[in-house]
């Protein structure tokens, strides 16, 4: 018997990336929020375990085959966007199966549909999704210690908990259903931002850790390690979920319990290399130059990439980070058009991207660039000058997605105004499949093409591989750049040739008849 069970049902590789093509080696990152949650439970003497379906290639029946053998009492699933339709179907066949296992749903698409610019149509999500029986709003670590707690109460019979259901009212950032198993869900009210100190490490020694290998162009020293150190973000880009679901307000881990967590990872699981996926690891640098000075004075043999602002880059920034490890930053350019970055309320500008390519190239530290291809006011043309300025930028890597308005963003209430949504099935949301055309491109076979001949444009130049060769240091180095180029041109290739087929004959529909 176990108290917990928590999982995150995926799309498969192929749903999210056209992965028919991907080696299934590389690429996988690990669910930080379900370690988080484990780690919480595990704190209080909780019961708890992780599937991961995804990295380990479990189909729906392998997780039903675990769950019978685990025989949790609550099963915990995460939900994105694009994933929601998945987490409901699981839900379904657990109560089926399971009927007397409680179930409860967080994440990123539970958060937005109640905290997101408009409350969209899966504002109710317990009313129309009688699957789940409690959702979290948020963050999820305290909140699921007290709800374990509650359902501890009565023993974890799901029938007491749901006779009782009302207690849960003094349990902020949940919404339950009114009457039991039936009715309307009712949320109980905002849970204030946790002080992450007080989180533990996540517990990764529930997850196949040998499995997450980054795509070979996206680490230098194997084993990585990912982390996730701070929440929230200041700007408020309008196609972004963060700042709804961490808040305007960036906070960070203190510098000493990151650290910690370095080289805990450095001992456990052997970390050379920490892959930090905080959505802008630079938004503070008073906190970022204090974690770099830590790392160099407590000698810790680990490099790293980042995310960051390129408003946030400045020499001494840079040469602070370069001297704490850090090898590569990925930077969110999205596009060289102002008027585009101004409806998306981006904050940058050209200027400023250039700015902060020039201190990257000074200070010796990779740049990957990535770029969101058919946003609202852009052209095929326009979008050429987004390539030509991802060439100009001399970047070392550089990424094109096509623009996905998730539902809950300020970016899918303005849609209409900028173009068509021409797929509202959210598990399309993958943002490797247009789902939003906007009024400059004739169809979304154009955006398609736009965005292969960004992929053809900048990789098949002889100067960016001339540049690439004479950086070759090591047989790895030679390895790594040549599965990474591999796997990217199948993956361009895949998704170029097969989206249409993989598409809905309603949408291809759709896409014929504009
Ligand atoms: C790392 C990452 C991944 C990893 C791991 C995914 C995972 N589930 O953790 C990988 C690479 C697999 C991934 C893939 C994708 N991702 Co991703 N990913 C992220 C990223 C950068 C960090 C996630 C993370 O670790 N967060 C930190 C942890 C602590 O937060 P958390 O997971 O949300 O969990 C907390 C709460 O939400 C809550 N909670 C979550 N689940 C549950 C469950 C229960 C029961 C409870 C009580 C609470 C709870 O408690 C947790 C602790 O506080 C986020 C951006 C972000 N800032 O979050 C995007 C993000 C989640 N990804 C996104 C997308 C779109 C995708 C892909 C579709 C992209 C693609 N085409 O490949 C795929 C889909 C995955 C699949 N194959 O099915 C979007 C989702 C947008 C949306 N509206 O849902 C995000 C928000 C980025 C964005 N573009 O805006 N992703
Ligand atoms: S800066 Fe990045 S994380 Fe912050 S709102 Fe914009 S896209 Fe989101």
């Amino acid at each position: 018997m176990l108290d917990c069970l928590l999982f995150f049902p995926p799309l498969t590789k192929k749903e999210a990336v056209g992965g028919k093509a991907v080696n299934d080696k590389y690429g996988h990152l690990p669910p930080l929020g379900m370690a988080y949650l484990a780690a919480s439970l595990l704190e209080k003497g909780f019961t708890v375990d992780v599937i991961e379906p995804l990295v380990l290639g479990l189909s729906e029946e392998d997780v039903f085959r675990r769950i019978a053998e685990e025989k949790p009492r609550v099963v915990g699933l995460n939900a994105l966007t694009p994933t929601f339709a998945k987490s409901v179907s699981m839900a379904q066949a657990v109560r089926e199966q399971f009927p007397h296992i409680t179930t409860i749903v967080g994440g990123t698409h539970p958060t937005l549909s109640y905290r997101g610019a408009v409350k969209g149509p899966a504002a109710g999500i317990l009313d129309e999704h009688s699957w789940f029986d409690f959702a979290c709003i948020g963050e999820g670590e305290l909140t699921i210690i007290e709800l374990m707690n509650f359902f501890k109460k009565y023993d974890y019979d799901r029938g007491q908990i749901l006779d009782h259901v009302r207690e849960v009212d003094s349990i902020s950032g949940i919404v339950y259903r009114e009457y039991g198993s039936e009715g309307r869900g009712i949320f109980t009210g905002e849970r204030p931002f946790v002080d992450l100190d007080i989180l533990p490490v996540p517990a990764r020694h529930l997850l196949p850790m040998e499995r997450y290998v980054p795509f070979p162009v996206q680490y230098r020293r194997l084993p990585v390690v990912h982390m996730f150190v701070s929440r929230g973000c200041p700007w408020k880009c309008t196609f972004c979920c963060t700042p709804y679901t961490w808040g305007a307000e960036v906070r960070f881990r203190s510098p000493q319990k990151v650290v910690e967590e370095i080289k805990q990872v450095m001992r456990d699981f052997g970390a050379k290399e920490i892959s930090f996926w905080d959505d802008t690891f630079t938004a503070n640098p008073k906190w970022l130059t204090e974690l770099c000075d830590l790392i160099v004075t407590e000698k810790l043999d680990i490099i790293w990439s980042c995310f960051g602002r390129a408003n946030d880059m400045t020499p001494a920034l840079a040469a602070k980070m370069k001297e704490g490890g850090c090898w590569e930053i990925f930077f969110g350019i999205e596009s060289v058009n102002q008027e585009s970055l101004n409806v998306i309320k981006k904050g940058l500008s050209p200027a400023i991207t250039r700015r902060a390519a020039k201190v990257c190239h000074e200070t010796g530290i990779e740049m990957r660039g990535l770029f969101m291809l058919g946003l609202p006011m852009e052209t095929p043309e326009k979008a050429e000058k987004t390539v030509d300025f991802a060439i100009e930028l001399d970047l070392d890597y550089a990424q094109f997605t096509m623009t996905t308005p998730h539902k809950g963003t300020d970016l899918y209430t303005a849609a209409k105004q900028y173009g068509m949504m021409i797929d509202e099935d959210s598990s399309r949301n993958t943002q490797n499949e247009a789902v939003f055309i906007p009024t400059g491109y004739k169809d979304a076979f154009e955006l398609n093409n736009t965005v292969k001949r960004a992929y053809r444009r900048f990789y098949f130049r002889p100067s960016y591989w001339w540049k690439k060769i004479k950086s070759i240091r090591s047989f790895q180095d030679f390895n790594r750049y040549y599965q990474g180029i591999k796997i990217a041109l199948a993956m361009v290739n895949y998704k170029m040739e097969n989206w249409k087929s993989d598409i809905s004959e309603d949408v291809q529909a759709t896409l014929r008849s504009h």
